[in-house]
């Protein structure tokens, strides 16, 4: 008599990760709609910076576009499969045991689904959030270095925890590591860098920057707690993923908006003059 097993997929590759992604439209949206939506920021913020010249007021610009061209990138590593993969949870995981069904094939694989090329993008979009509050609240190199060496910290140390399958409470030693390092950041934007803003006469912007900042980033560290990849309160991977994408819109997005309209009507705030940043002397040589 013929017996019908399910198949109990051993290996996953990166194309049923890739199909996976594309039929499961609540996961599928999470990252496509973000790619679109850095692309676009990407326009608006060229057009609205196209007349500043001030080479201060523009790294500043830059500097919020870079974090969207890394979101292309990041999701399109999402979206292709290949900085996804499907890890299987140490004992004592919520998700321990448990299996997922591709949305392609119904084959079940044995695991979760892990997002994990997140983390590692941003390892290199956060630094360029950071540098540009550095930059508004006029605050000094060695300040902005130990936030951004502390937050690329946070994010690989993130990683870590997301992709550590030996041991359960070694997943929640790198998240704490990972807050440690998170708490260093927060103790430089809270304390620190409003003093420069005073200073610098930005403080306005810079307050409402800090407390965005402020509230999202604690939103990504507890959404991580609660997500698939933590405590698994919520179980769906889309659901988590929403979350951060939900979060990166407002973090990313609005933020930039709000740091280039500023940056647009007050260049001579932010400005160090025509020769900020010149590694050789403009002025012509006496002869
Ligand atoms: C993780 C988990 C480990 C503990 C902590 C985290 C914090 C992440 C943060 C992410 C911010 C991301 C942004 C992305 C925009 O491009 C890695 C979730 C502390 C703060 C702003």
């Amino acid at each position: 008599m013929l017996q019908i097993v399910p198949t109990v997929l051993m290996q996953v590759s990166q194309q049923d990760l890739f199909k996976h992604i594309l039929n499961d439209s609540l996961l599928g949206s999470s990252i496509y709609l973000n790619i679109a939506l850095a692309g676009l920021t990407l326009l608006v913020l060229t057009y609205m910076a196209r007349d500043v010249a001030d080479p201060r007021a523009k790294l500043i610009v830059v500097s919020v576009m870079s974090v969207s061209a890394v979101s292309i990138a990041s999701y399109t590593g999402l979206a292709s499969g290949l900085t996804i993969s499907i890890i299987e949870m140490p004992e004592g995981h919520a998700l321990y045991d448990t299996a997922t069904a591709l949305t392609h094939s119904g084959e079940e694989v044995k695991g979760t689904v892990s997002l994990w090329g997140r983390y590692l993008t941003w390892a290199f979009s956060t630094p360029f959030i950071l540098l540009a509050l550095g930059l508004i609240a006029g605050s000094n190199f060695t300040k902005i270095y130990t936030a951004i060496i502390f937050d690329i910290g946070i994010m690989i140390t993130g990683l870590a925890a997301a992709l550590t399958t030996s041991s359960y409470s070694m997943r929640w030693v790198w998240y704490g590591i990972s807050v440690t390092f998170f708490l260093i950041v927060v103790y430089i934007l809270l304390f620190q860098w409003p003093e420069d803003a005073k200073e610098a006469g930005t403080e306005n912007i810079f307050n409402l920057l800090k407390l965005l900042t402020v509230v999202l980033w604690f939103g990504y560290t507890i959404w991580w707690a609660l997500g698939n990849e933590g405590l698994a309160i919520i179980e769906s991977v889309g659901l988590t993923s929403w979350g951060y994408s939900a979060f990166d819109i407002v973090a990313k997005y609005l933020f930039s908006f709000l740091v280039v309209k500023y940056v647009v009507d007050n260049v001579g705030k932010v400005s160090a003059g025509t020769d900020y940043g010149a590694t050789a002397s403009s002025k012509p040589e006496d002869d």
